[in-house]
């Protein structure tokens, strides 16, 4: 005959290890093994009701009414806690979820164009309205179209004007836009009209110059163009550029070019005094120009007796110093965003 104590003794403390272990539970998963540790068929529950025939006939109605008490507790207890769980789940996914409207929203950065493709635009679209076309070439470029075309053959002293970035013999980095006119005088016949803006290098630097930066190339080839065209094309240009300021045309030398000569307008900076930028002189270079070589001409195969036409290559950062009253270029291509955010 079994003890109907010692069955009691079980029962009391399968119930609190029980109710423990399910109050501390915190997973649905847990829960479940929990379920059919105690309450399952197979359980601590089920096993314990196994006992009941070996116990006094008298006393069996009281403990299996207690062991059906415990069981119903532990149900309890499971259901309770696994609503608790649910609750705490909902909770946290609505605070991950949670959308406060009334938070600022973040601000977005717009983008703008860099200040020399700024000017560049507004240059080109000067050189538009006077009815010129606009023309491209490729920054790497043959020696040919760079130099050999514009009357600069191999081994001439007039290489050394322009430091040039080579990959072999006949291949380099283009040094300025003149090789566009060559390219467009061999696939068209006069009258031409046109501009070529773009990006040049060269071994370079200093507060004036870069290794790159861009030059627009303008030229006009016709029967019976003559220098005063150029001037007058240039002023024009010039005037709508900068208003009224000093200009100055002076002698130089181009091989592409004769006569040749170079414009210099008034330095903004020191408005003429003489500054750091200017060196002292009170003028800036911003563009060489001049009447077309015959040699140019003959390399493309037009007739020097028959045409005549002017050139120009002007300087973009140049410009844009002027135009912003900058005095070191450099500071156009460090990327600089407080600088960039001016304009
Ligand atoms: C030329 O490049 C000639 N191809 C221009 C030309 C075209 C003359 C047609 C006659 C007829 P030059 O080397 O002077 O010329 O350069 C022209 C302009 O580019 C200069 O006036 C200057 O404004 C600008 N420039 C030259 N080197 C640099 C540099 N390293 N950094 C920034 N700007 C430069």
């Amino acid at each position: 005959m079994t003890d109907s104590g010692g069955v009691q003794d079980k029962l009391s403390s399968l119930l609190s290890e029980a109710l423990s272990e399910i109050t501390s539970a915190d997973d649905a998963n847990v829960l479940q093994l929990l379920k059919s540790k105690y309450a399952g068929r197979k359980g601590l529950i089920a096993s314990l009701l196994k006992e009941l025939p070996g116990l006094a006939p008298d006393n069996r109605g009281a403990v299996g009414e207690a062991i059906n008490n415990a069981k119903e507790a532990i149900e309890a207890a499971l259901e309770s806690r696994s609503a608790a769980l649910a609750a705490d789940r909902a909770k946290a996914s609505l605070a991950k979820e949670r959308l406060d409207v009334t938070l600022p929203g973040r601000f977005i950065q717009p983008g703008r164009l860099h200040p020399i493709t700024q000017v560049m635009n507004e240059v080109e679209d000067i050189f538009l309205g006077l009815g010129f076309d606009i023309a491209e070439g490729p920054q790497v470029e043959l020696d040919r179209y760079n130099f050999a075309s514009l009357n600069i053959p191999k081994n001439h002293p007039a290489r050394d004007m322009q430091d040039t970035f080579y990959f072999s013999d006949d291949l380099l980095l283009r040094t300025h836009t003149s090789p566009v006119q060559i390219r467009v005088m061999e696939s068209v016949k006069p009258p031409i009209r046109a501009i070529a803006p773009g990006a040049v290098f060269r071994r370079d630097s200093d507060i004036t110059h870069t290794p790159m930066f861009h030059q627009l190339e303008g030229f006009m080839v016709d029967t019976n163009i003559s220098f005063a065209n150029l001037k007058s094309v240039l002023m024009d240009f010039l005037r709508q550029l900068f208003g009224e300021v000093g200009i100055r045309i002076r002698p130089s030398f181009f091989p592409f070019v004769e006569p040749g000569a170079e414009v210099d307008i008034t330095c903004v900076i020191c408005s003429g005094n003489g500054c750091r930028v200017c060196k002292e002189t009170g003028w800036l270079e911003i563009l060489g120009c001049g009447m077309i070589h015959p040699n140019v001409f003959k390399a493309v195969n037009y007739d020097p007796e028959e045409y005549t036409g002017f050139a120009f290559g002007l300087g973009i950062e140049r410009i844009a110093m002027l135009k912003y009253g900058i005095d070191d270029i450099r500071l156009f291509y460090e990327n600089d965003l407080r600088f960039l955010r001016q304009f």
